[in-house]
C-alpha cells in the first residue's frame, strides 16, 4: 500500500540519508527519531526526519551534560529538595534542561537518587516526614514545568496510573513526562486508582499500552491482578516497581505495542 507522501518506512529514510537500515532502526529505538508503529511496521513523518537531521548538523547545539556533572547536579538537587529551596530546585532543572539534558536522564539521574535519599533518612529518622512531604511538592512543580507538548503524530495512546493503597503519585507523574517526551499521547490518571475503574477505562478508551507504576510494595500483588484482569480484555500492560528505570520503562512501552502488531 503506497504511504502518504508525508511518512516514511525506515527503509525509506535509510535510502535518502544514506545510512543502513540498522542505523535508522537504533535511532528510532534509542528515542532520537520519532516514529508510530503502523500495521507493525515503524513509519516516521517527513517533519520529523527533517529535524532530527537538522539536530544532527547544527554544531553550536551544546552536548547534554555527561554524568560526572549529572552525579553533581544530583548532589545539588538533594540540597534543594532537603532544605526545601524551591527556586534553587527549579532554576537547577531549568537549567540541565536548557542545556538539553534528555528528560529521562533529568529525572532518572538528578530528581530520583535525591528523593531516594531523603526517603532513607526518613526510615533512618534523621529527617521529620514533612522534609519529605515538601520535597515532593516542590518535585510535583518541577515535573509540571518541565512537562514537554509534543507535536506531530503520536506513536500511540497510553495510561499511566498506579492502583489503590499506592499514594505515590510522583512516579506516575515521572512515567507520563517521559512518554510524552518519547511522543506518547497519555492519559495520566494519577495513584490510588481502583482496580475495576482502570479496568473500564482501558476497555472504553483506545489504549495501546497500561502502564502500572508500583512505589508502595505492599500494592505490588493488586498492581499484578489489575494487569491480568486489563490484558485479558485486551489490552497490554507493562507494571513498573521500585528501582525500575523509566529508560526501561520506554523500551517496554514499545515493544507492548510493536509485540500486540
Ligand atoms: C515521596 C514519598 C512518599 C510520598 C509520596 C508523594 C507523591 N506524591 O508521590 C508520601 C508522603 C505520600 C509517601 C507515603 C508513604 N510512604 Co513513601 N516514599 C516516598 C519516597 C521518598 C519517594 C517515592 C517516589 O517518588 N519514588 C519514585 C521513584 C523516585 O523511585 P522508584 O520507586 O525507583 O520508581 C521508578 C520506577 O517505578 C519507574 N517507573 C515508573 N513506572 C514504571 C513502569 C515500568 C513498566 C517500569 C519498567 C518503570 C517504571 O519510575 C520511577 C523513577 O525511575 C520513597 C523513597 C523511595 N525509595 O522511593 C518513600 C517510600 C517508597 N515510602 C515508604 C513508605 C513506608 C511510605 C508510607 C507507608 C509511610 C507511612 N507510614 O505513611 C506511605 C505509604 C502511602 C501509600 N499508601 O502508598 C517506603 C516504602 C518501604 C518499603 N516497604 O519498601 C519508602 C521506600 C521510604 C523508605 N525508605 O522507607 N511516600
Amino acid at each position: 500500500m503506497a504511504l502518504p507522501d508525508e511518512e516514511l518506512e525506515l527503509d525509506d529514510v535509510a535510502e535518502e540519508v544514506g545510512v543502513h537500515y540498522q542505523t535508522v532502526y537504533r535511532w528510532v529505538r534509542a528515542g532520537k527519531l520519532p516514529a508510530a508503529v503502523v500495521d507493525g511496521r515503524y513509519r516516521v513523518q517527513r517533519h520529523d526526519l527533517a529535524a532530527f537531521l537538522e539536530a544532527r548538523r547544527t554544531p553550536t547545539r551544546a552536548k547534554p551534560p555527561g554524568a560526572p556533572r549529572l552525579a553533581r547536579a544530583a548532589g545539588k538537587m538533594h540540597a534543594a529538595l532537603s532544605t526545601g529551596d524551591e527556586f534553587a530546585a527549579r532554576d537547577l532543572a531549568g537549567a540541565l534542561v536548557a542545556e538539553h539534558t534528555p528528560l529521562v536522564d533529568l529525572i532518572q539521574q538528578v530528581i530520583v537518587p535525591s528523593l531516594l535519599r531523603i526517603g532513607q533518612d526518613w526510615h533512618d529518622g534523621k529527617l521529620s516526614v514533612w522534609v519529605e512531604h515538601r520535597a515532593s511538592a516542590i518535585t510535583e512543580r518541577i515535573l509540571g514545568e518541565v512537562a514537554p507538548r509534543p507535536r506531530g503524530r503520536r506513536r500511540g495512546t497510553v495510561m499511566v496510573a498506579a492502583v489503590s493503597g499506592d499514594r505515590h503519585s510522583l512516579a506516575t507523574t515521572m512515567a507520563a513526562v517521559v512518554l510524552r517526551d518519547n511522543n506518547w499521547r497519555v492519559h495520566h490518571l494519577g495513584a490510588d486508582m481502583p482496580a475495576d475503574e482502570l479496568v473500564r477505562f482501558c476497555g472504553d478508551h483506545e489504549i495501546d499500552v497500561a502502564v502500572l507504576t508500583v512505589v508502595n510494595p505492599e500494592c505490588g500483588d493488586l498492581a499484578r491482578e489489575t494487569a491480568d484482569r486489563i490484558r485479558a480484555a485486551g489490552t497490554p500492560v507493562v507494571v513498573g516497581g521500585p528501582g525500575r528505570s523509566l529508560d526501561d520503562l520506554i523500551l517496554q512501552v514499545r515493544d507492548a505495542v510493536a509485540g500486540d502488531r
